[in-house]
């Protein structure tokens, strides 16, 4: 609990009230139950072995029917980089009227025993951050630690609720296989976060987190693109983060229509990008043009062996792209070639990364009833006694009230990888889709964008209002 009143902003204070709206089918969960609906997935060998009690499992869909009336006792944990919403779907775990316990720091906190009873989750409503229990990245692998995550077990939990990214989510698949295996009776259910959008599937539509950061980007992006047209002096170039996936760059060129917009998926090389950019850079300048806007995604990082060589890998074998400056790497190759090109206008280069001012801020009424709708999904799952499933809330793009509700295994989405040079099961993170609507659009309009100034504004994050202004999915969800 936070200690006092005075620690909420007038608009903070104005969120702790506000009432997500719901999802038709969530209005009464005592008249919902998940039932299967599709055979269990022919998973490739390694998996099979790896994953023998939870292999079989089919995907599940919420449905009106008669939902059991016990009284649960569910673990929660927050996992990885923070994204806005999560507190809303402890928010709601709390009111069903479960008895909670929140796991600190991240997956060690179930490891070393680290916890906390959540009795009140009051001044945490619709905020950002993920305070109320905090996070981390700690990989469940080794037998060590397999074991002692029975510690969920020793406390008596029917489930266990990880919320997390898809490192997160393999750490799920593989506490519930682990958990069968010894008898124990705790359930574990992975809820989709991470503001990157990577962990999509044919089914999940997108992380929560996602809607919140990219509108907070765009923001900057379009105050940016406004300042670079009104002093036309500066070209701006704006690393955005979302690792190897750009769907966060993809989105925020939506929003905002700058002159360039990288996409790591499209596989070019950095030479390729960089005689781009000269190209793009010189057609303005014999526009009269000496300034511009330009999105890079962290990914891109990906393409320079020498810095990737310096880059620090977090436990799961990620490399930390968000400490690479990809941007000033990428302004220094532009400047040589527009040197080589005997380019006679100025190129005067500002270079901003933007990534962790958006993974904390106040959720946007869309993750706000989103991550709202996850924890009360989380619940009705641990009920039903499904295990080793994540939730896939879908026609996210039409009203909250149509909302609808799978659940799928996790082993659906997993495949064998090489990680810190071994072969080890995790989730496929998702890229994106080269013949997908969103990138095919992104194609079609980023012509204009690059020589005729059609920069967007959308301001700051709008919590009253028209629902246009206020409720809007994303992009990348509405041209799925
Ligand atoms: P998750 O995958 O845990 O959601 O984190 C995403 C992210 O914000 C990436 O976009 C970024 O590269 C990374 O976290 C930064 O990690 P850290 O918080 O450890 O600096």
């Amino acid at each position: 609990m936070r200690k006092c009143k005075d620690m909420a902003s007038p608009l903070q204070r104005a969120r702790l009230v506000f009432k997500p709206s719901l999802p038709d089918l969530l209005k009464d969960l005592g008249a919902v139950c998940f039932s299967p609906i599709s055979d269990s997935k022919d998973l490739d060998g390694a998996l099979k072995e790896l994953f023998p009690n939870t292999r079989h499992f089919p995907c599940y869909q919420l449905a009106p029917g008669k939902g059991k009336e016990i009284p649960l006792k569910i673990g929660v944990v927050f996992s990885g980089g923070p994204a806005p919403g999560g507190h809303n779907v402890i928010a709601a775990l709390f009111d069903t009227g479960a008895k909670l316990i929140g796991f600190l720091d991240g997956p060690s906190g179930i490891l070393e025993n680290k916890f906390k009873e959540i009795v009140s989750v009051d001044s945490y409503r619709n905020q950002g951050g993920f305070d109320l229990i905090g996070s981390g990245r700690t990989k469940i692998e080794t037998q060590e630690q397999l074991e002692a995550s029975l510690t969920a077990i020793a406390h008596d939990l029917v489930g266990l609720v990880i919320i997390g990214g898809d490192d997160s989510n393999t750490n799920a698949a593989v506490l519930a296989e682990y958990f069968l295996q010894k008898g124990g009776k705790t359930r574990v259910v992975g809820v989709p976060k991470t503001i990157d959008g990577d962990l999509q599937s044919e089914d999940i539509e997108i992380s929560f987190g996602f809607d919140s950061a990219t509108k907070t980007y765009a923001e900057i992006i379009g105050n940016i693109a406004k300042d670079a047209i009104s002093s036309k002096k500066y070209y701006h170039f704006i690393r955005l983060m979302g690792r190897s996936a750009s769907h966060v760059t993809l989105e925020c060129a939506f929003l905002t229509q700058p002159n360039f917009a990288a996409i790591t998926e499209e596989n070019k090389t950095l030479n390729t990008i960089v005689d781009e950019l000269a190209d793009l850079i010189i057609k303005r300048y014999e526009a009269g043009k000496n300034y511009g806007v330009i999105l890079l995604p962290e990914g891109l990082a990906e393409l320079m062996e020498e810095q990737l060589k310096s880059g620090r890998k977090d436990p799961h074998g990620n490399v930390g792209v968000s400490q690479i400056d990809t941007e000033k790497v990428l302004v220094d190759l532009v400047r040589k070639q527009l040197e080589k090109r005997n380019f006679k206008g100025n190129f005067n280069p500002l270079t901003h990364f933007l990534g962790y001012e958006g993974r904390s801020c106040l959720p946007t009424n869309f993750d706000a009833n989103y991550c709202y709708a996850l924890g009360l999904c989380a619940f009705v799952a641990i009920r039903d006694d499904l295990t080793g499933v994540i939730l896939a809330l879908q026609k996210l793009e039409q009203k909250v009230s149509q909302w609808t509700v799978k659940a799928v295994p996790i082993t659906h989405l997993m495949h064998m990888e090489t990680r810190l040079g071994k072969q080890k099961p995790v989730i496929c993170k998702y890229l994106v889709d080269m013949k997908g609507k969103a990138y095919l659009d992104f194609v079609r309009l980023k012509k204009s964008w690059a020589m005729e100034d059609q920069y967007l504004c959308p301001g700051p994050i709008q919590f009253f209002g028209s629902g246009e202004l206020t409720d809007a999915a994303p992009n990348i969800v509405s041209r799925r």
